[in-house]
Order: C-alpha cells, then structure tokens, then sequence
C-alpha cells in the first residue's frame, strides 16, 4: 500500500505537462491500487479495475476494455511509459503530433510565466527499489556490440521514428529543458533520466536491446577521426551533408533532414572527448567540482560534452534539436558513463556518496525541483544510486591488448585502442584537382547552414 500511496502523489503534477488524455490514462492508472474504482471514461485507454484488497501491489493486474492484460504499474515510470505507449500505438500520426506541439507549447509556457515549482512534496518512504519492467541492462560501446545486437538497436530506433515516439522524445529536450537540463547540477541527473525512460522505451518493443555508448575518446585518438567507422553505413551513417546513409538515411526532423558536418572546425572547442579529459575529472571529489557553473572549464563534464555535439554539427549542435540525431544517445550514454566512474571514484577514494552530492543550486537547479518532461521525477532523483543498482550498468570501456570489437584496433605504440577507418568513397578520396578535398565538407556546411537549428551548444 505504501507504493500505491507514493504512486498517487506524484500523479499530481502530470497535468502541467501532459495532453488531457495522457494525463487521464496516468491518473487513472494511478488510482488502480486505491480502494476507489476509476469512473468509466470514454478517453483512450479505458480501464476495467482488477483489484483485490488482499493482494499485494505488485500482484495487481488489470485488464483493459479490450480484454488485453496489462503489465503491474506500480512506478511512476511505467504507469508513463504504458500510457504513453498505448496512445501512440492507438492513435494516428497527427495526434501524435499533436501531442508534441502541446508538449513543447507546455513547456514553453512554464518558462515563460517562470512559475516556481520548489517545495514539492516528497513521500517520506521514499523506495529505493524500483526495477524497470523489462529488467536490468547492460550498455556497452557501440563497437563492442556484435553484427545482430547493433541492427537491433537500429531496428527499434527506426519503429520508434516511425510510430512517432522518437521524435516525441527528441522534442522533450527542448524549450526550458536548455536551461533546466544544462548549465547546473540538474545536467546529469536529468539526460540520465532521458536516457533511463528512453531505454525502458525500446525495450519494450525489442528486450534485447539498450543504448549504447560512444566513447568517442576511440576515435580522437585517430590521425583523423572524422575518418572513423562510426560515421559509416554499419554504423550512424554519413557524417556530412544530409543523412542518406546507414540506418538513419533520409531521416526528417522538425528543423530539416537529419544533416552533419562532422569535424568541421579546428577549433578546440570542436572536439571529441579526449583520455585526459576524462583523466582531469577523475582527479576531483565533489560533484560540484564537475559540474557547471562551480567547475572550471578542464574539469565541467557539461562544458566538455558541447565538443562532440558541436564536433558532429547539424542537428546536434543545437541545445533544441541535437536528440533528433541519434548520435545523440550515445554520446549521452558515455557523458553518464563518465559519471558513473566518477561516481564510484567517489565512493572509493573519496568518501563521498554521490547520492547526497548534489550540489548546491536554486532556481531551475534545485534539488527539489521536478524534471521537465519527465513527470514525476525530481532533480536530485536522478543522483539516486537505484539507477545503476536496478536498472543499468555499463560494461568496461575497450582498452588494449584486446580491444574486443573487429572495428578497433590496438595502436601498436601509444598501447590505446583506437578506431579503424571507414572505406572512404572516391568523393571522400584526395583528389588531384585542386581544392576538391574540401568540397565535400563545403557542401556539408551549406546543408547545415539551411537548418534552423536556433542556440548551439
Ligand atoms: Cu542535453
């Protein structure tokens, strides 16, 4: 009874971010476990209430009108994540749209009206176990996946785009989230979050899968790293010019077709992860030494991670647009990996915990403050230690002799595993006209300059 009540107390917010028929679903859900029975409606997801005063919460079941079983929601997150699945699964693409353009306008709204939304209440039983429903994961780097676990991922990445519930994610990294996401303490709390939901998401089309990530320290070791196999058809796909190669070929987004323009500037701010960058944030304690805007720059894991998303371009060098590209997510995935070594480097020659390390910060930042987008969530939640005791964990970065992945390669003297080169194509190819080397990064940029992607990392 204990979750249930937990359960109904977080539903509260839910309305300030989701459209009234989400919202429904979620609040009804909610109200599953309690002794009243929700009132028949004709919203999307109706419910016929399974309850049984004598069962515990987690044997609950419920049937929906259809007569289809419906899975124990007894978190937040899934009593989420179902509603959210079954209104795109039952509704069309317009609606979905819909629900989009009514997320972002929400979220706009609240920024604009800067309504304070400190002091929420927290249950005093907080519960330290909760479990995903499609179990626990394992992220590994992209590369260290085999043939089949690589076009799974890109399998489900491409149902999502299709029934919509990608792009409804991307959108969620919009808007208020470019502040109340980045530039504080909330940064890694709140992508770990994403990525925890976004993950719980795909898996429940394919169980199989999880986000990997990219340790694009693998590919700044190169001579030339925009050469690497990551931006090949295998792989993301081309990375310059417009994305008509590889698993995301030809891919639209609310700001144009998915375009890169991978190493782009020399600029040191245009750059991939580096081993001492990583190196550097290893040799901190406190968490507000990492992160902005207390950290110094060597050492801000936020004001690093902009290198890649600006070192890819296109979409992902937009604070609005960048989850519209995949990359996205496992560039993610390795910033919170980076954490996590971080975080058991506290625990282990620190003496810190990390879960009560979030540091101090007002305003969009405060610990108490709910996620944007991701009802029922707060800020400090995303510091909890649940997420890599129940949910994932992450598999060693490659390192030499055995760099475990037919795409690296032990670099004979530096001893690091770096990446092995796509086959570039003859456009790729230095050619003997003069100048033609470069007209390909050239056309890149006047594809890339054609998108709207409005603030930059
Ligand atoms: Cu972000």
């Amino acid at each position: 009874m204990v979750l249930c009540v937990f359960v109904i107390r977080y539903a509260t917010p839910l309305e300030n971010v989701l459209p009234p028929q989400l919202a429904d679903c979620v609040n009804r859900l909610s109200s599953l476990a309690s002794t009243t029975p929700p009132k028949a409606s004709g919203s999307v997801v109706d419910i016929n209430v399974l309850k049984d005063a004598n069962q515990s919460a987690a044997e609950q079941i419920a049937i929906d009108n259809a007569g289809t079983v419906i899975p124990i929601l007894n978190t937040p997150e899934n009593v989420y994540l179902y509603c959210i699945w079954q209104f795109f699964t039952k509704t069309d693409v317009d609606l979905a749209n819909g629900l989009i353009e009514f997320m972002v306008s929400q979220t706009d709204m609240k920024h604009l009206r800067n309504k304070p939304q400190y002091n929420h209440p927290r249950p005093n039983d907080y519960p330290r176990d909760w479990f995903p429903q499609t179990g626990f994961r394992i992220r590994r780097e992209y590369r260290q996946l085999s043939n089949g676990e690589r076009n799974a991922f890109h399998t489900v990445l491409r149902t999502m785009k299709t029934n919509g519930v990608y792009d409804m994610f991307a959108e969620l990294h919009k808007g208020i989230v470019t502040t109340s996401a980045h530039g504080g303490p909330n940064f890694l709390g709140w992508h770990r979050v994403y990525l925890a939901l976004f993950e719980e998401a795909m898996r429940r089309i394919d169980p199989s899968v999880s986000i990997p990530y990219w340790d694009s320290t693998l590919d700044m070791d190169m001579a030339k790293p925009e050469n690497t196999v990551v931006f090949s058809s295998e792989f993301l796909g081309n990375g310059r010019g417009h994305v008509t190669t590889g698993p995301f070929a030809n891919w639209v987004t609310p700001v144009g077709p998915l375009t890169r323009n991978i190493a782009a500037n020399s600029s040191v701010l245009f750059t991939l992860f580096t081993k001492e960058n990583i190196r550097m944030i290893m040799t901190r304690c406190q968490t507000r030494d990492i992160t902005s805007p207390t950290a110094l720059p060597e050492f801000d894991l936020d004001h690093l991670h902009g290198g890649p998303h600006r070192w890819v371009g296109g979409q992902m060098s937009g604070l609005n647009t960048a989850a519209h590209d995949p990359a996205f997510l496992l560039h993610h995935a390795f910033v919170d990996y980076i954490w996590e070594m971080f975080r058991n480097h506290q625990i282990q020659d620190c003496g810190v915990n990390p879960s009560f390390n979030y540091p101090e910060a007002t305003g969009q930042h405060a610990p108490e403050r709910p996620m944007d987008g991701l009802p029922g969530y707060v800020n400090i939640d995303g510091y909890q230690s649940y997420w890599t005791q129940n949910w994932y964990r992450y598999k060693r970065a490659p390192k030499c002799p055995n760099c475990g992945s037919p795409y690296l390669t032990c670099h004979p003297v530096r001893k690091v595993c770096i990446s092995i080169e796509r086959k570039l194509t003859p456009h790729e190819l230095p050619s003997l006209r003069l100048g033609s080397t470069e007209s390909l990064q050239d056309e890149a940029r006047a594809e890339v300059e054609m998108l709207n992607i409005g603030a930059t990392f």
